[in-house]
């Protein structure tokens, strides 16, 4: 799942693909590069950020969207807004990417059901203006796992087939260094609940944390690792920003993995 983030202010690639054309360009890169899915996003939701008018939103978005479902991916939408939700999915895209698990919007599970999208139901402790103050848990993927396990019942709850979400921890939101570790190290216990694990470790925080590396585009070597290991751990779809080195790890991973299987 490629990351392509039309905003003026997200951590890592904010304003540079704010220009339909640049954005355009982008999505056509990453799909050539290997991406399955491209997550289109309007808003930041970095720790500390103030949310972004649905009409804002959209009004970024509807150059770009077209375009991007022309591309040989599946689109998705990345907001916590049914309205641009719904807009997204009557402009091409196939899955919402709600880091609230459709608590922010009371009308986005109903319409996920009722258009038949796919819905990625993410873990977020709070909300993105304050998710980083003080995160507490006694044992946090317990924690993560019974929040999602509760966001597929509601979801089921108003029409939405378990078949058709997809579950994500939420790494870097609202957790600390050590919870986002425990995560990624127990991510067999979310694999448990029987829906396609998503995990988003690109550029982030902790990765700086552990290598020292302050700016998010230093971080590439740190994000492939957290990748491979979330991915013996079950993970199946890794939300990233650089796409073709992703694909290349997973290619002589497989490799190895293979000719270990046949000797
Ligand atoms: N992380 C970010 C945004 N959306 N969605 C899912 N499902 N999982 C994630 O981990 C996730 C997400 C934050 O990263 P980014 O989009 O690069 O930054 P920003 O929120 O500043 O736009």
């Amino acid at each position: 799942m490629a990351v392509l983030n039309v905003t003026p202010d997200s951590f890592s690639d904010g304003g540079r693909f704010l220009q339909p054309q640049a954005a355009i360009a982008r999505a056509r890169s990453m799909v050539a590069a290997g991406a399955d899915i491209l997550d289109i996003g309007a808003e930041s939701t970095r720790p500390g950020s103030d949310g972004v008018r649905p009409s804002v939103q959209i009004d970024r978005l509807r150059d770009i969207l077209p375009a991007a479902a022309g591309l040989a991916a599946t689109v998705s939408v990345d907001t916590t807004s049914a309205e641009v939700a719904a807009f997204a999915l009557d402009a091409g895209a196939e899955i919402i990417n709600d880091v609230s698990a459709g608590l922010s919007d009371p009308a986005m599970l109903p319409l996920a059901a009722k258009r038949g999208a796919a819905m990625v139901l993410m873990h977020m402790r709070g909300e993105p203006r304050t998710m980083q103050l003080a995160p507490h848990y006694d044992d946090v993927s317990a924690e993560v796992k019974g929040f999602l396990a509760e966001r597929l019942e509601a979801a089921e709850s108003v029409g939405l087939a378990r078949d058709r979400c997809i579950v994500d921890p939420g790494i870097g939101f609202g957790k600390r260094l050590e919870h986002n570790l425990a995560i990624l190290a127990g991510l067999d216990l979310i694999c448990e609940l029987g829906r396609p694990v998503l995990v988003g470790t690109s550029r982030k925080r902790f990765i700086g944390q552990i290598t020292g590396r302050d700016g998010p585009d230093q971080r590439l070597a740190g994000t492939l690792a957290a990748c491979l290991a979330a991915r013996r751990r079950g993970a199946t779809i890794f939300r990233v920003h650089d796409v073709g080195p992703l694909a290349d790890a997973i290619k002589v991973t497989d490799a190895i993995e293979s000719a270990s299987h046949n000797t």
